[in-house]
């Protein structure tokens, strides 16, 4: 018997980076997945690739977390096999821009708040419901290095991430006695898409944010959060804090150049 077999795993940001990981690795250990995203063609391969390797069930999701409805719409009334999640993973977010706060960009600035923060909330608000009347459940939040320390320049990135943090300790206190736990997992670098995100698609730009260090890849974090939720049912591993080994803060890396 697989660990997480006969569970569902929903994982927002499935289509890329730790997202995906995880998409990748709860399936092996034997949870169907609800995979969203924007990227419907990502979604779908993902599906096929899954499914084939894993032998579990994949729903692809497209949807963008940021809109409400289309979150309240599409989670909210998901077909009824589908609808007991037993894991929701919020990992869906991004950074855009590194600049001072006196010349940040009021559209980078909104698509960091409406992703990270509200879009969390969307997704949060309608599934957590059914874990509270379930009795059970493991909500898991992505948030970063970046929401206990701030660096220069990356003044609303930061925000989103503190925000994140806030919200996972928020929810450890209104959920005890509901037997729904909580786990936040801050991870320093990890070298996905993110980079090519922040800097609008500068692949240069965004390859030298790793240069000279060996970053986290997607799988270390997703083992992670697979271990955080692998616990017995009455052990909440509230905190995670997961660096490459070349990082010691946001400030202080160590490349070999
Ligand atoms: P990626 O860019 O590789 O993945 C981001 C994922 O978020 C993609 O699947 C993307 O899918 C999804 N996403 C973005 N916006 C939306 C949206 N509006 N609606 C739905 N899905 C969305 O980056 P990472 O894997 O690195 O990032 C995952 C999380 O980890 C983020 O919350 C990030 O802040 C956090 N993090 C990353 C670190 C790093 O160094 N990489 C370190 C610490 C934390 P699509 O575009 O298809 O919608
Ligand atoms: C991503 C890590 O340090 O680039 O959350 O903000 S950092």
């Amino acid at each position: 018997m697989r660990p997480l077999g006969g569970m569902i795993t929903l994982i927002t940001g499935a289509t890329s980076g730790i997202g995906q990981a995880c998409a990748e690795l709860f399936a092996d250990a034997g949870s169907d997945i609800i995979a969203v995203g924007r990227r419907t063609e990502r979604l779908e391969s993902l599906a096929c690739s899954i499914e084939q390797k894993s032998g579990v069930r994949v729903l692809p999701i497209t949807c963008d977390v940021r809109n409400r409805q289309a979150v309240q719409d599409a989670l909210g009334h998901l077909p009824q096999k589908w609808q007991p999640v037993d894991i929701l993973l919020n990992n869906a977010g991004l950074a855009r821009g590194l600049a001072p706060i006196y010349q940040g960009s009021f559209d980078d600035w909104d698509e960091m708040v409406q992703t990270n923060l509200v879009g969390l909330l969307n997704v949060l608000r309608v599934v957590l419901p059914g874990m509270v009347e379930r009795q059970k459940g493991t909500v898991i939040n992505i948030s970063s290095i970046a929401g206990r320390e701030v660096y220069p320049n990356g003044n609303v990135y930061c925000a989103t991430k503190h925000a994140v943090r806030a919200l996972s300790q928020a929810m450890q206190l209104d959920l005890c006695g509901s037997g729904v736990r909580v786990t936040n997992i801050d991870p320093g670098m990890v070298e996905t898409e993110f980079s090519l995100v922040r800097f609008h698609g500068n692949t240069e730009r965004a390859a030298s944010v790793y240069t000279g260090m060996t970053p986290l890849t997607g799988h270390d974090v997703a083992e992670v959060a697979l271990f955080c939720a692998t616990r017995p049912p009455h052990v909440s591993i509230h905190d995670v804090l997961v660096m490459p080994r070349d990082q010691a803060s946001t400030t202080l890396v160590h490349r070999r150049t």
